[in-house]
């Protein structure tokens, strides 16, 4: 049977190029649908009725919500060029940053830049504790999965691109040389490699896009 494959996505959204950048490390074909924040499809709010966000899958059919889910699922579908570590303990150790990069510094790094006032200092003390945990975590490492790109990388991706745009938008000094070495050359290496570097934003537009939202929130 021939494999149908659709993405539901949104061009900046770190959620759904992650799934992308899955999708093509395993030369998975697609087709990809772009929606618009706040003024979603009805067919997306079929398939993911719940959450009612990008990004969603539907394979052969199946619907498939939520990002780190469906890469987990594109790992376990399409065989070759493992994104999860094969040794049980080690997928577990992958699962752990995973969920760790998802739940504690996309809230902390986000807020950084949008929240105010004392909860904005708050957030930036959060967000640099959390940008060292990951710096003593990379080690010696290439990347978080050792040579190649692994889970973490790829849910990274919001620590390695879309926050080094926040910083440039809002002028936080973060994710620099001298604080985090270690995870700004893993950024570096990250950003130019051959699969990730085509499946990202353009930097420019967005930086354009952050720029008149940081505009609006500042006002
Ligand atoms: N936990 C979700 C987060 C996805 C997410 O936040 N998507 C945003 C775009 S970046 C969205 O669709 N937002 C729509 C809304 O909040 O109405 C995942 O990992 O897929």
């Amino acid at each position: 049977m021939a494999e149908e494959v659709k993405l539901f996505g949104i061009w900046g959204s770190p959620f759904s190029r992650k799934v992308e950048i899955a999708l093509k490390m395993k030369g998975v074909e697609y087709e990809y649908i772009e929606e618009e924040l706040g003024n979603m499809s009805p067919l997306l709010l079929k398939y993911n009725p719940i959450h009612k966000k990008v990004p969603v899958l539907v394979h052969n059919g199946k619907p498939i919500a939520e990002s780190v889910i469906i890469i987990e699922y594109i790992d376990e579908t399409w065989k070759h060029n493992p994104i999860l570590p094969q040794d049980p303990y080690e997928r577990a150790v992958a699962r752990f940053w995973a969920k760790f990069i998802d739940e504690k510094c996309l809230p902390a790094l986000w807020n950084s830049t949008w929240s105010k006032g004392k909860d904005r200092e708050a957030a930036i003390e959060e967000a640099s504790q959390h940008l060292n945990t990951l710096e003593n975590e990379l080690k010696d490492k290439k990347f978080f999965g050792g040579e190649e790109i692994g889970l973490v990388d790829i849910v990274a991706s919001f620590v390695g691109f879309w926050f080094g745009a926040l910083q440039e938008v809002s002028g936080l000094e973060l994710l620099t040389e001298e604080k985090v070495p270690k995870l700004c050359k893993w950024s570096y290496e990250f950003v130019n490699h051959s699969v990730i570097k085509e499946n990202l934003p353009s930097r420019d537009k967005l930086v354009a896009y952050l720029s008149a939202r940081f505009a609006d929130a500042s006002k």
